[in-house]
């Protein structure tokens, strides 16, 4: 065992109280690693770990395994204090959200992330940006730590690879199809896990496939700008992945971009790319992500957003 897990289990073991939250509106990867991180520590510690987010869990994830115990941020007593907070698919500390007061409280911070990030706020660090999920990091330390992972554990692990990779569509090496595989044997059942998923309000498929109709093209159809006002907003599921995966599928659209109006004056970009690396483009705006899927939130209003990253893209 190496010596960064004897340090994971030394602070475990010694910790009175330990939280873990992942990024601010929680996918899948980052809620299901919060999830399965409690569960391995509550099968092998024997202890009860919070877990903290902001934002929302989008609608599709109402059936994840002990979705049920992950705690809105404001529910938790203002002074609360943990010995050990355990960060993961985090990215970057502003993206922490109204978890950010705690973690600051913290005596000892342990990530585990696959964001590129060379400013991390961890004491110990599992990184590594070559893995598909969150979950692949923790599962592999619990595998060398030896650790005692039930069925739940599992699923939840497979569901951070399933939502990550867009069903294994983004795949970019082997070794998570070896992980996924491993898993496979270990009980996850693919077809079940990927239905589950399937769990979208009606309103909410309704504007994004509006969305999508309004879409506007430049570049002769290479870049592909979707928009969502406010009020539409507030029916969306996450972060709009039904239109960035339908404006992607068009041929000959190389790059998708989702802009919306969360608050006036408050634009979430999400931006994603067939194969030339965006990231860069995600930074221009203060944000950041992976190769080709980044996003950024940026205050400004909606049309001066849009004029400024529609320039970001020419010439690429
Ligand atoms: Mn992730």
């Amino acid at each position: 065992m190496n010596e960064k897990i004897k340090v994971l289990i030394e602070k475990i073991q010694n910790a009175k109280s330990i939280a873990i939250s992942g990024h601010k509106n929680p996918d899948g990867d980052s809620i299901c690693s919060a999830l399965a991180l409690m569960k391995i520590i509550e099968l092998n510690f024997n202890k009860t770990a919070t877990v903290i987010y902001d934002g929302n869990v989008p609608r599709c994830l109402d059936n994840v395994p002990l979705r049920n115990q992950a705690c809105f941020h404001a529910n938790i007593p203002e002074d609360a204090k943990y010995d050990l907070y355990i960060l993961v698919d985090y990215g970057t500390k502003s993206h922490l959200g109204g978890a950010e007061k705690y973690v600051s409280a913290a005596d000892y911070i342990i990530e585990f992330d696959h964001h590129f990030n060379d400013d991390k706020i961890g004491c110990l660090c599992f990184s590594d940006s070559n893995k598909a999920s969150a979950t692949q990091l923790i599962y592999d330390v619990a595998r060398n730590a030896g650790f005692v992972m039930n069925q739940d554990v599992i699923d939840l692990i497979t569901l951070g690879i399933i939502t990550d990779t867009g069903n294994f569509k983004f795949v970019r090496n082997s070794d998570v199809l070896r992980d996924a595989a491993e898993l496979i044997d270990k009980g996850a059942n693919m077809p079940r896990l990927v239905n589950l998923l399937d769990n979208q309000d009606k309103k909410t498929i309704l504007v994004e496939s509006a969305t999508v109709a309004n879409a506007e093209f430049f570049m002769r159809g290479r870049l592909a700008v979707a928009t969502i006002r406010q009020p539409d907003y507030k029916k969306l599921d996450g972060r709009g992945e039904t239109v960035l995966w339908l404006l992607g599928q068009i041929h000959g659209v190389d790059f998708v971009v989702l802009l919306k109006e969360q608050k006036e004056n408050q634009i979430g970009i999400s931006i994603r790319s067939r194969h030339i690396s965006i990231n860069h483009v995600a930074e221009l705006f203060g944000g950041g992500g992976h190769q080709c899927a980044a996003g950024a939130v940026v205050l400004d209003d909606l049309d001066t957003v849009k004029t400024k990253i529609i320039n970001a893209f020419r010439g690429m």
